[in-house]
């Protein structure tokens, strides 16, 4: 039987980070795999912030076996004293021969460090293999830390006519369970969750994850971490019965200089946490500014823009959407015309935004299209 290769080895070593997909946040997915004459010796993946690295898991796995192994990670492994020691210093008191790496780690704490510090000690480092696909699993931890501003995924639900609700603003259910299953788990991954103040009072939504709806294995572990909820309110209009503001989790509602103080009063009594921000044009919540402060202050990664026209048209005018992910179900609902989105500035055909189409795929009895802006 042919050996295997570093490729097929680092796959393993992404599958094993991909357990961490809904558990580790503020920190990236990573895993890692170490190989001695061909054979698994030891792995281990990240699993929770605060607990120990992929890499120490993988080499409390192995014991003396590491001794001149070839060790495959996801993420360069670290070279700063966080919650837990240097991985590059384990690795080389372990007596690792060699360290495949598939990308190096952009958090400025290690950028680059932990490569050199395992090449200093006379290991020999090889870097790159399977690079995108170890970037695609934290787009999140590489957007904080290159643009200090999370990466925005936006979900929208319609009906094949394009419709979003009933002009009644009732859309409950456009697309069935398997889409609304996906939904859970785009939630489940992402640090926040995003909305405009307007969705709230149309619909009332928790923005929980509901471990009954995951369809997990770990569901309850999964959903002990509730996202933080986002509530984008120039005006501070959530109203004080808001169901969200009774889930467990934090809500932060996103106002601007001047609100109302009675209206900030009850709504912290309520529950809510109320940032105020400088406001950006029209008076309204400045939405880069508000961006840069969830992944600053509260190390958002992955963002989930759930959220009516006006609020996606806006992020999507300011740039701020990275990815889309519209369900669309086979049902017609008439009516009125909501857009998608309120792009009121675009009168011309020269103005249009393209889309990049990456997957459309069957989801229940629902098509799921993830795309992305083409960048202006
Ligand atoms: C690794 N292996 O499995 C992970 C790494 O707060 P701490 O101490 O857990 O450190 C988190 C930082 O460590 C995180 O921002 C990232 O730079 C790196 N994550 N590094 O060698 C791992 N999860
Ligand atoms: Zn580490």
């Amino acid at each position: 039987m042919a050996k295997p290769t570093d490729a097929a080895w680092m796959a393993r070593a992404l599958q094993l980070a991909r357990r961490g997909l809904y558990t580790t946040h503020p920190n990236p997915r990573v895993g890692c795999v170490l190989v001695k004459h061909h054979r698994l010796v030891g792995e281990g993946w990240h699993e929770r912030a605060g607990e120990p690295h992929a890499e120490v898991h993988a080499l409390g796995m192995a014991g003396e076996a590491a001794r001149r192994a070839t060790a495959y990670v996801t993420l360069e492994p670290c070279s700063h004293h966080g919650r837990t020691g240097p991985c590059a210093v384990a690795l080389i008191g372990a007596g690792v021969q060699r360290v495949v790496v598939a990308m190096q780690d952009p958090n400025p704490e290690v950028a680059g460090r932990g490569i050199a510090m395992l090449r200093e000690a006379g290991i020999e480092v090889n870097v790159g293999l399977l690079e995108e696909e170890a970037r695609a699993l934290n787009p999140g931890f590489v957007s904080r830390m290159i643009r200090q501003r999370p990466y925005v995924r936006l979900k929208m639900a319609m009906s094949l006519d394009g419709r979003t609700a009933m002009p009644s603003g009732e859309s409950q259910w456009i697309t069935g369970p398997h889409a609304r299953g996906e939904v859970q788990r785009l939630r489940a991954r992402s640090s926040a969750i995003m909305t405009g103040v307007d969705s709230i009072i149309f619909d009332n939504s928790r923005l929980t994850v509901r471990a009954a709806q995951l369809g997990l294995e770990q569901a309850e572990a999964v959903a002990a971490r509730q996202p933080l909820r986002v509530v984008v309110d120039t005006q501070l209009r959530l109203p004080q019965a808001a169901a969200c503001l009774r889930e467990p989790g934090r809500t932060l509602v996103a106002t601007v200089s001047g609100c109302d103080r009675q209206r900030r009063k009850r709504l912290e009594a309520a529950g809510a946490e109320v940032l105020v921000l400088p406001a950006g044009e029209h008076g309204r919540v400045e939405l880069h500014a508000l961006l840069r402060y969830l992944a600053e202050h509260e190390r958002v990664n992955e963002l989930l823009l759930e959220t009516g026209a006006t609020l996606a048209g806006a992020m999507l005018d300011a740039d701020l959407v990275d990815e889309m992910q519209l369900f669309v179900a086979p049902t017609l609902l008439g009516g009125e015309a909501r857009p998608l989105f309120a792009l009121p500035g675009l009168t011309r055909m020269a103005q249009q935004r393209p889309l990049e189409i990456l997957d459309i795929r069957a989801i229940g009895r629902d098509w799921r299209i993830t795309a992305r802006p083409e960048r202006r």
